[in-house]
């Protein structure tokens, strides 16, 4: 068993390196942050962590430039230009004297201030909040010296919005809790048969008639241009890239609904509030699609400041291959014209893949032709990633044709040699999808998403060579902080929490 108080030893993920020393480091009155405060993105960081403070130890932390005061008794962060750190990685030492953080770009320092954040102790209240009032209720960081670079470029979650429509406070909420485990992408899965949840200004049906239903018919919803760039642009601010996907050929019902010129029958077919896979398709010998895939990926392209858009091209049942072929390459031509990368799933390897594409492992075996063809590989392997899979076969919600997977299997695997045929350099990393036929509200998607997710963000962040018998004794640990966070997560029985 762990010492709850040693969060060190309690880290998740876990750091690439890790020293402990002697003593604290107490947060006192006098405590204050040095930045460079001339430089927005630094100044914004160094606030999210003063607020961070102020919450959990009552003290309002100045927030200072860095040439008028000096290191003792304070804390620091700083852009170092260590390239060993790359574009994430951060260095921390905390000692008796002082907190120094540092990091080649300004996304080390967030995943640094994240790591700072589990350092804090857990109160004996069961809460982040320490007194200010008495000494040794006082809030302390244990020294240590931490040097911490991700394993993959790419870890991520995975939100369904158009099986159940969310809204933008959720998504801020999914935001901070995935970052706050170093994930750094949020593909929001925007359109499916039951609602399509993009404004898009030249198309405008789709919204009005497809944002209107969602599985089950009660709800729906969408997002206008503006509400999706605050997601962005939270997002941004927790260094995370929002993966816009509008899918296709199939899983297209909501829009063809809105639109009858887009099937081939050219009549519009009901609204679905069903959760069957497979039946629709876009029309693929019509110009008008392409029309109207241009119009939709430029609007969304001017909306999306980071490199990639998902055109889906999964279970694409009721289109021929042939014109299934046609329709990926098409569609690739479409995303590069407006300065981006493609993202599709695996199935996409059945066609030809343009430079720069990438493929989302799902199921099958369709990633290998993709890789054959130059795309690097994101793993969502459905039996290990999949957080709409139950955890186990009593669970409430969820589904199971992957299979159950416990928190265990979500984390007992080894990501760079699980795929026949792929190796670490092909592999851009991982990402967690959460379906959401069964999934209503924010409290489900935290209790399918959490602890599985965090045991999948170390798999992504820290280095090879994982044992569940030593990383459940973290989880265990784990568990009272994310308690005290306010995350509804499962007590799975595999796991003796404290
Ligand atoms: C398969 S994963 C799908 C989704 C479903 C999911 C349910 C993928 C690319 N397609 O449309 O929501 O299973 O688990």
């Amino acid at each position: 068993m762990l010492n709850p108080q040693d969060c060190c030893a309690c880290l998740i993920p876990k750091p690439t390196s890790l020293l402990s020393a002697k003593g604290n480091f107490i947060i006192s009155p006098n405590t204050k942050l040095l930045i460079k405060t001339e430089d927005e993105e630094i100044a914004a960081i160094g606030n999210l962590l003063s607020t961070y403070l102020l919450e959990t130890s009552g003290y309002e932390i100045a927030v200072t430039d860095l040439s008028v005061d000096q290191s003792v008794g304070n804390i620091k962060l700083t852009l170092n230009g260590d390239p060993n750190l790359g574009e994430e990685g951060y260095e921390l030492s905390i000692t008796t004297d002082s907190i120094q953080l540092s990091a080649n770009f300004p996304a080390g320092l967030f995943y640094g201030v994240q790591t700072l954040q589990q350092l804090i102790p857990i109160h004996r209240s069961g809460t982040l909040r320490h007194s200010f009032r008495s000494q040794d209720d006082a809030l302390s960081l244990p020294a240590v010296s931490i040097h911490d670079t991700p394993r993959f470029v790419w870890r991520g979650g995975m939100l369904d919005v158009a099986r159940h429509f969310f809204d933008v406070e959720d998504v801020k909420r999914f935001i901070d809790l995935i970052s706050h485990y170093k994930m750094n992408r949020l593909h929001l899965h925007l359109t499916d048969d039951q609602g399509w949840r993009i404004e898009i200004k030249s198309w405008p049906k789709l919204t009005e008639i497809g944002g209107k239903t969602q599985v089950g018919g009660r709800g729906g919803g969408y997002y206008t241009q503006e509400q999706y760039k605050e997601i962005v642009d939270y997002a941004r601010s927790r260094y995370i890239t929002i993966v816009p996907e509008i899918e296709t050929p199939g899983h297209t019902n909501a829009a063809l609904a809105s639109y009858a010129e887009l099937n081939s029958s050219e009549e519009a077919p009901a609204l679905y509030e069903g959760t069957q896979v497979g039946f629709s398709t876009l029309w693929i010998n019509s110009e008008i699609t392409y029309q109207f895939l241009e119009d939709v990926i430029r609007e969304l392209a001017a909306l999306t400041p980071t490199p990639y858009i998902h055109i889906g091209g999964d279970e694409a049942h009721s289109t021929s291959k042939e014109d299934y072929k046609k329709f990926i390459k098409r569609i690739q031509e479409i995303v590069i014209s407006h300065g981006k990368r493609t993202i599709g799933w695996g199935e996409i390897g059945e066609a030809e893949i343009l430079p720069g594409t990438i493929a989302q492992h799902w199921v099958g075996a369709t990633y290998q032709e993709a890789k054959r063809q130059g795309a690097k590989i994101i793993l969502s392997p459905a039996n290990k990633t999949y957080l709409d899979m139950k955890y186990d076969a009593s669970f409430p919600l969820g589904l199971d044709w992957a299979g159950l997977i416990s928190v265990r299997d979500a984390y007992d695997w080894k990501p760079g040699s699980y795929m026949d045929g792929l190796e670490e350099a092909d592999i851009l990393g991982i990402e967690a999808p959460l379906w959401t036929e069964t999934i209503l509200t924010m409290k489900d998607i935290e209790y399918m998403t959490f602890p599985r997710l965090i045991g999948l963000a170390e798999l992504a962040w820290s280095p090879k060579g994982q044992s569940w018998e030593e990383y459940k004794l973290r989880l265990a640990v784990h568990g009272k902080r994310m308690e005290a966070m306010g995350i509804n997560f499962y007590r799975s029985p595999e796991v003796d929490w404290e």
